[in-house]
């Protein structure tokens, strides 16, 4: 499929159903590199099981993730869409680079913290090594370039740390990436507090606007978002609920914050989230009915999935074959 082209990879866990955040942050940003860069892009089910999942729900939002991917314009003849746990190799070198993370490293990293206190009954070995698993799902395929949100920006320097030791001590192995982080949408924070970031997993309905919602239910949620008592449209100390319904529309629109400041000047905060919440609404109105076609078809989800797995295992059995000889591993006899 590609030929002399860089490599980019990203991925979204199928932990609930996607959210603006991951849209604006992440997806929407994927298909941009699909001429110019080889794409993989991963639904990863192996990082959705370091929370507690239930299996059924699993299996549905792994093929929701794959079809709303191809929902939000991702070709599957000009990317590589897969399922991380079809290609066990993610695993196989998630467990090298576990030897080669260490212990403070891990526990510096603030997901690591905010995902313990969440939940706190369940603090597993998983959690705490997310980050060399997500290193490995980088590293397998020589990647250039992740687009990512802001969130992820301290895992991708891990990543980096990681790929630099493991060259250092074996001789060049892995590319070292770069993270490509969006300007405007880069953290897209929760409608209820909006000091927090939107997260899919967020059990108030109210702070997170679902890619699938309705138009009724996009807008209803705009409107009760949280704001603060002031009526001006513009950025400033304790206006964060504004501010992030200004980063959602100058996404959407493409327009400046200064242009957005003039176009709401003395209309109060009631016109702005009418505003805000139709464009997002209208934005994702064809994402919406493309899902509806492509989730309906699960047998071609099952082809997309087991051809972007074949592609995937032959790249990701390169990186390995290198890495297990640097390592000092027999290659086994293929029989
Ligand atoms: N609020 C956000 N703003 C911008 N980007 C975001 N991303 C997530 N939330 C926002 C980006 O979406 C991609 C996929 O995220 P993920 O599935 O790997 O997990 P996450 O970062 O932990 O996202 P969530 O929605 O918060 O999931 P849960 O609730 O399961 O933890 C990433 O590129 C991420 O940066």
């Amino acid at each position: 499929m590609f030929k002399d082209k860089k490599v980019v990879f990203s991925g979204v866990q199928p932990s609930g159903m996607l959210t603006l955040g991951n849209y604006l942050g992440a997806i929407k940003n994927f298909s941009a590199f699909s001429d110019e860069y080889h794409c993989y892009y991963c639904v990863v089910d192996m990082h959705a099981i370091t929370v507690r999942q239930n299996p059924a729900e699993l299996r549905r939002r792994t093929y929701d993730t794959l079809a709303l991917y191809m929902a939000c314009g991702l070709d599957p003849e000009k990317n590589v869409l897969f399922v991380q746990s079809h290609v066990p190799a993610h695993a196989e070198l998630g467990w090298i680079l576990d030897c080669y993370t260490m212990f403070g490293e891990l526990s510096r990293m603030t997901q690591f913290k905010d995902k313990s206190a969440k939940n706190a009954d369940n603090i597993n070995a998983g959690l705490f090594t997310y980050p060399s698993l997500m290193a490995a799902d980088i590293l397998l395929y020589q990647t250039e370039m992740v687009p990512v949100g802001n969130d992820q920006k301290q895992h991708l320097e891990l990543a980096r740390d990681i790929a630099n030791r493991f060259n250092g001590v074996y001789g060049d192995t892995f590319v070292v990436p770069d993270p490509y982080i969006a300007k405007t949408s880069a953290r897209i924070m929760s409608l209820a507090e909006p000091t927090k970031k939107m997260s899919k997993s967020d059990e108030n309905e109210n702070a997170v606007i679902r890619i699938l919602d309705d138009k009724d239910t996009v807008i209803r949620k705009f409107k009760r978002a949280v704001t603060d008592s002031g009526c001006e449209v513009c950025r400033g100390e304790g206006k964060e609920g504004i501010e992030n319904l200004m980063s959602i529309y100058s996404a959407v629109t493409g327009k400046s914050f200064e242009d957005i400041e003039a176009e709401f000047a003395g209309r109060g905060y009631g016109d702005f989230k009418l505003a805000v919440g139709e464009t997002v609404a209208d934005s994702l109105a064809g994402v919406r009915s493309e899902f509806a076609r492509l989730s309906a078809d699960k047998k071609y989800l099952e082809d997309v999935m087991a051809e972007g797995a074949g592609e995937a295992a032959r790249a990701a059995q390169r990186t390995m074959s290198k890495v297990r000889r640097k390592l000092g591993f027999i290659e086994p006899k293929r029989g």
